[in-house]
């Protein structure tokens, strides 16, 4: 088999994300610390985001967790899939995904760069990661550029103080959420690890390392940690999908449901029509506090991949996850009237 070439670092949530998928599924592949700024142009396309990835005999790099897991799912339909087969069991896994790409995101921006101390501490780990040729004074100076680019980014990605409160509210109800999965051997959708459990593995690898957040964790979680670190190399699970009916007792899951139907889906739908009417900034209110944050094309996207994929599920599908959605929130934001 082909080998793949991964090229990102291991601050990124999304490079820790698709390791961790090409360890589950036993892919061969080469793992390189490596800025993608650095790709010759022949190798990649001006969309440079980490991680990237190409087969051995692909012309290109390409990027984004998401259509890159997807890519993989294509090329090798085998027994270790993280798709999981019931059709509506994989609608509720691409949602987490998505929420955990795109929200609980803001959580390890918030946590790693928020508070000087742990900020400076990774701003110094991802420049002698991506840059270990560089000493002295010169390798102080980048860590200092970087330092002070990422904290000064945190309005524009949500992440700022204001939105403190909710984020850090937020973080603390997802660790009790995993915790309810019940074991360190327990994912989303059974005794496999899915999609969805790979994405939040990846921004919970960050937040179980950076200071701040590790001690939430240590304090408030401890079997989150064991969660994070034995999927940061599942090639040795071999479990099973639960049927979905199990999988609706699966209170876990259903906390992290609650969470996306209470915060994230509200958000995707006013974000949404903040893009529709080409305004700049979307807030609302979220647990009666204010959240907001530049509008964003690419989440705008993400819901309408959702809705599509709610909107194509057959029928009797829907039906069985309707009770669900409805018990948890999310069903309201799916509907055709929020479009
Ligand atoms: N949605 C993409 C996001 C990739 C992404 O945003 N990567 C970050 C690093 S974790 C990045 O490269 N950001 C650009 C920058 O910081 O300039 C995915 O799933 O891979």
């Amino acid at each position: 088999m082909q080998r793949y070439e991964l090229v990102g670092c291991n601050a990124s949530p999304y490079s820790r994300k698709l390791l961790a998928i090409l360890r589950y599924r036993r892919l061969p592949y080469n793992w390189r610390v490596q800025d993608p700024a650095t790709l010759p142009s022949e190798l990649a396309g001006p969309l440079r985001l980490m991680p990237m990835l190409r087969a051995a005999d692909d012309k290109r790099f390409e990027c984004d967790s998401t259509p890159l897991a997807q890519m993989l799912e294509e090329r090798h339909r085998d027994a270790r899939s993280i798709i999981p087969d019931d059709p509506a069991a994989a609608f509720l896994c691409h949602l987490i995904e998505d929420y955990a790409d795109e929200w609980c995101t803001k959580m390890m921006y918030y946590f790693r760069w928020g508070d000087p101390e742990t900020a400076r501490v990774c701003a110094s780990w991802v420049i002698r990661d991506l840059r270990p040729e560089l000493r002295g004074a010169e390798r102080v100076a980048a860590e200092r550029t970087f330092f002070q680019r990422q904290r000064d980014r945190r309005e524009m990605v949500g992440c700022g103080p204001d939105n403190g409160p909710l984020i850090e509210a937020h973080f603390c109800e997802l660790l009790r959420a995993l915790s309810l999965l019940g074991g360190s051997d327990q994912y989303l959708f059974g005794t496999r690890p899915s999609l969805a459990d790979f994405a939040l593995y990846g921004q919970l690898f960050q937040l179980t390392l950076d200071a701040w957040p590790q001690a939430i964790v240590r304090r408030d979680a401890p079997l989150v940690e064991n969660w994070v670190y034995r999927l940061d190399d599942a090639s040795g699970v071999d479990g099973a999908w639960d049927t979905l009916d199990a999988a609706a007792s699966n209170i876990g899951r259903m906390a992290i449901l609650r969470l996306i139907g209470r915060c994230y889906l509200p958000f995707l739908v006013r974000n949404a029509a903040a893009i529709a009417n080409g305004e700049r900034t979307v807030s609302l209110e979220i647990d009666n506090r204010p959240y907001a944050q530049p509008a964003f094309k690419y989440q705008a996207r993400c819901f309408r991949e959702i809705r599509r994929r709610w909107n194509t599920l057959a029928e009797s599908d829907r039906s069985r996850l309707s009770p669900l959605l409805g018990e948890t929130g999310c069903l309201p934001c799916l509907n055709d009237s929020f479009t």
